[in-house]
């Protein structure tokens, strides 16, 4: 249940926290789109089991979906889920796994049908062919009924999505019931079990709004805390720094804690590095789908369709030259542009509203101009302030896009994420199935019992908010099935409570010993806090790491420099210090984020080959080398030994083009 909002200023920190135990069967850590479903579907196909969801904040908000969105992303419809294969793999540069995909595929309307019933508004298309939104959409029956979506692209439909998360989280929440979610609740680590090896047994955490650390144990638990975002120096500065295009609060969480307890790893050399208005982060989808705009170069020329442009496209065939330019490949055209000098980049919005104008009476042009800016107010209310803020009218001025910082995630155009267990078809190879007792377990990772889905799941982006709640779902009845097939485990957690509560509330005593020495809190020859770790971490994967400072570039030297700062960042972090509740989240977030950017670079240095250019270079691997490297990079870390591996496994085909 949520605790009301914090009084003025953050609630100190005490050396000694309540502590409180739950055991459960059923244990949900995040409550984003993937976690709702989960939730949702759990009640479902586990009537009587024991489940507990656990928020790092209030579900109604909580996640990247918080804001709304303006477009459901996926949405077969019409299309059939071998196609959907066939983009997702196109665009994202060949390797991926198609059993996830196109198990996804099979599904996701669903979850579509569902947010519609649960009121979500939908965009439909009357008989005559008029765009309806809102209550008119409504009138046109449901989709599930076989109403046509307002379709931006071949996969999107438009939604009015101020309101998402909310109708998503009070579906969930009902399901669940309020007694079984806690929010507010930071999940720490993930605990394995003492008596099985590679068996999760629990997880620890602390509340954000009381002195109160969590132990629950678990027979199962699905993990979705979403991607990581403020791993590297973002754009904005100063009062802007917190803004970033994915949510901010979401920390690596769901990679760190899946990776520290043993879980493979797939593709985490995939970053997301997407192009977005300059300063206010808004989305260009529905500019490129919807309004059909252009970019043009800092010369006003359309570069796309350039000499040089194509040239590069060449280079990357067959998915340079596809029908749809894959996303890291038009960042690179991006790129290419300004690095030859001909920036800034321009989203041509007064040409495409002038030619939307033309053909569409005046009505339904004021209609599409008020959609121009709903666009921004559902999903990024930041970007309409910005345009207010410099007297931007789309129709008369047009504005910069730009390629942003990176992010790591598994569900948008990127595919970074944990190695699951697809279905169990026949058609599904042996090496795509993860077995626990001999049956195979759907989204299940590589340690028994743990599951992921969301962000979490790896090799199989384009989910967006849609397929991750759908991918929730799914493991849903996966984890319904391994209780009840495991009903007599008992988790047995080797840590005692007091070890436990050590671990969590470490930078809180360590604040508490020291802080009086000196007479600047901040600043104290026996601890760091937070907030300067995060500069370090920035600062060096923005230099080393291929983040802006360097257009995305990163070298063999490079990296090798930047893995020795990490160490010693991870070295330093036992000395990261926390006086209130709030900098305690910070510093386990800080801490999340280095973790995963470690596992982030060393797929990079693994991979000799520039797969995604446009999202990232290897100066000294420039290209692609599908003879060598057609195929997914994984990894391990070993949480006995403490120590990494990292090889290459077999990307099987099996959808033909
Ligand atoms: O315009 C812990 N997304 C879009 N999807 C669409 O379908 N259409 C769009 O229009 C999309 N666009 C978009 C999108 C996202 C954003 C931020 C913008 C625009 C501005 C993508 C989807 O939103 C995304 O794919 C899904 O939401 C992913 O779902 P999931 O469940 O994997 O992640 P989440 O929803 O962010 O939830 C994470 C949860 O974890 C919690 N959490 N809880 C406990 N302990 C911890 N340590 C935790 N760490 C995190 C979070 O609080 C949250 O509840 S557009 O760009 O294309
Ligand atoms: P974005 O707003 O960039 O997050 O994109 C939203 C959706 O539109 C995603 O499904 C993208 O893959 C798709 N998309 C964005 N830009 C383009 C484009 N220029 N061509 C084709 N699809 C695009």
């Amino acid at each position: 249940m949520a605790l009301p909002n914090k009084p003025l200023g953050e609630l100190k920190a005490v050396r000694d926290p309540e502590v409180e135990e739950r055991e459960v069967d059923i244990l949900i850590v995040g409550g984003g789109m993937a976690a709702c479903g989960t939730a949702f579907e759990q009640k479902k196909w586990s009537p009587d089991a024991k489940i507990l969801l656990c928020d790092k904040a209030a579900m109604e908000r909580s996640g990247a979906v918080a804001q709304g969105l303006s477009a459901i992303n996926t949405y077969i419809g019409e299309n059939t889920p071998d196609d959907y294969v066939r983009m997702v793999r196109n665009d994202l540069m060949g390797i991926v796994r198609e059993d996830l995909i196109f198990d996804l595929g099979c599904f996701v309307d669903d979850s579509v049908f569902l947010f519609e019933e649960w009121g979500l508004p939908m965009w439909k298309l009357s008989d005559d062919g008029k765009k309806m939104d809102g209550k008119k959409g409504l009138k046109m029956g449901t989709l599930k009924e076989g109403a046509t979506p307002v379709r931006t692209g071949k996969w999107q439909i438009m939604i009015n999505g101020e309101s998402y998360k909310r109708i998503v989280a009070e579906a969930a929440k009902l399901a669940l019931g309020d007694d079984n979610i806690l929010e507010r609740v930071f999940i720490v680590e993930l605990l394995l079990d003492a008596n099985e090896e590679n068996r999760i047994a629990g997880a620890v955490g602390f509340s954000v709004r009381e002195n109160k650390v969590y132990i629950i144990k678990c027979n199962t638990m699905m993990v979705a805390c979403g991607g990581a975002v403020n791993i590297y120096q973002p754009r904005s500065v100063g009062e802007g720094k917190g803004r970033a295009w994915y949510p901010v609060w979401n920390a690596g969480s769901t990679y760190t804690m899946c990776m520290k307890v043993g879980a493979e790893l797939t593709m985490m050399e995939n970053r997301f590095t997407p192009s977005r208005y300059k300063d206010g982060y808004g989305p260009v989808g529905a500019w490129f789908l919807l309004f059909k705009a252009k970019t043009l170069n800092g010369l006003g020329e359309g570069y796309v369709g350039s000499e040089a442009a194509q040239a590069e496209l060449q280079k990357y065939a067959p998915y340079g030259t596809a029908a749809i330019t894959p996303t890291c490949l038009r960042n690179h055209l991006m790129i290419f542009e300004m690095k030859e000098g001909r920036g800034p980049i321009m989203m041509d919005t007064v040409t495409a509203l002038k030619d939307l104008g033309a053909s569409v009476s005046k009505k339904e042009f004021k209609a599409l101009e008020s959609e121009a800016w709903e666009n921004f107010l559902d999903m990024t209310c930041g970007q309409a302030n910005l345009w207010c803020g410099t007297n931007t009218e789309p129709d008369k001025k047009n504005s910069e896009i730009m390629p942003t910082e990176p992010y790591l995630l598994g569900s948008h155009s990127g595919c970074c994420g944990l190695w699951t267990s697809g279905p169990d078809y026949d058609w599904v190879p042996e090496e795509y199935k993860i077995r626990y007792k001999d049956k195979v377990y759907n989204r299940m990772t590589t340690v028994n019992g743990l599951f992921t889905s969301g962000d979490g799941v790896g090799a199989s982006g384009h989910k967006f908010s849609s397929g991750s709640h759908a991918e929730g779902r799914m493991c849903a009845k996966s984890m319904a099935r391994f209780v009840r097939d495991n009903a007599d485990f008992k988790p047995t957690i080797s840590q005692s409570n007091e070890e436990l509560v050590d671990l969590v509330y470490k930078p809180v005593r360590l604040f508490l010993e020291h802080c009086d020495y000196t007479t600047a809190i901040d600043i104290n020859p026996e601890y760091l806090k937070p907030e300067g770790m995060m500069y370090r971490l920035m600062k060096a994967t923005h230099e080393y790491g291929a983040g802006t400072a360097t257009y995305y570039q990163t070298s063999t030297k490079s990296l090798e420099m930047v893995m020795d700062m990490l160490q010693m960042m991870r070295e330093d972090c036992e000395k990261l210090a926390a006086g209130d509740l709030h900098e305690l989240m910070r510093a386990w977030e800080i801490e999340h984020r280095i973790w995963t950017v470690e596992s982030h670079l060393r797929h990079i240095q693994f991979r000799k080959e520039t797969r995604y250019p446009g999202f990232y270079y290897q100066a000294d691997y420039p290209g692609q080398d599908d003879e060598n490297w057609f195929c997914f990079v994984n990894s391990k870390y070993d949480p006995k030994a403490k120590e990494w591996d990292i090889f290459k496994k077999d990307y099987i085909k099996i959808i033909p083009d």
